[in-house]
């Protein structure tokens, strides 16, 4: 059914709230490509804490380190800029890569602070645009009500409420191939309703064939 004939691998972003189960669904999806033998699949996610850089954005996150808002911004946009490179030549290689939050993150959390909007998309240009975005929205109150909420910097009603509106931002949803995914049903309803997206932006790719665009 797939495979053999697909000439670059999908760039497939998840993004939504905190909790709103970005990394089960994410996992899910690539737990299904290969269990179906689509081909090589890689699952990563940002902030990628791993690096010089991550290391920064973690300790921040935990608030173990006070960074103005628009640094650390710049730091979130770094972090995705020292991956861009492997992104795109897996990419070529073949390799879809299913990534847990990214550039829409970015601009949301930040603009939600009071950031000028432009401003916070403007660090983010010229990274790969990814083939297709799966949105799982939820009530900032159903994301509070899940395990583990509260230990992070942002992980509080009120800014995930801001966030939440921020996400609503057309300018954000513009150049993107943008699912919304009701996040507050079952887990496997959400999982069914991603692989429909995912097969259609599959079908898409294979009718109109490019190579990766940025952002
Ligand atoms: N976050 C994430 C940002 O503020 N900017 C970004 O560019 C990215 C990728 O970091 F609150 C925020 C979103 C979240 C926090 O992410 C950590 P995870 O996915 O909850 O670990
Ligand atoms: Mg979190």
């Amino acid at each position: 059914k797939w495979g053999a004939a697909q000439a670059r691998g999908l760039f497939l972003v998840f993004e939504g709230l905190d909790r709103s189960g970005k990394s089960t669904q994410s996992k899910k999806l690539e737990a299904h490509l290969q269990k179906v033998g689509y081909g090589k699949v890689k699952w990563m996610c940002f902030p990628n804490r791993k690096t010089a850089i991550g290391t920064a954005i973690d300790l921040y996150l935990r608030r173990q380190l006070e960074l103005p808002d628009e640094a650390v911004h710049r730091l979130f946009s770094a972090n995705r800029w020292e991956m861009a490179k492997s992104i795109v030549e897996d990419l070529k290689a073949g390799t879809t890569i299913i990534c847990d939050r990214y550039a829409f993150s970015g601009v949301a959390y930040s603009a939600a602070k009071g950031l000028d909007f432009t401003w916070c998309q403007s660090p983010d240009r010229g990274l790969p645009c990814p083939d297709g975005i799966f949105f799982l929205y939820i009530d900032e109150k159903v994301g509070a009500s899940r395990a583990n909420f509260g230990d992070e910097r942002y992980e509080n009603a009120e800014m995930q409420a801001e966030v939440r509106n921020q996400f609503k931002d057309p300018r954000l949803r513009a150049q993107v191939n943008w699912h919304d995914v009701d996040g507050a049903r079952d887990k496997e309803a959400i999982h069914a309703e991603i692989l429909r997206a995912f097969e259609a932006i599959r079908q898409e790719d294979q009718e109109n064939r490019h190579p990766v665009q940025r952002l």
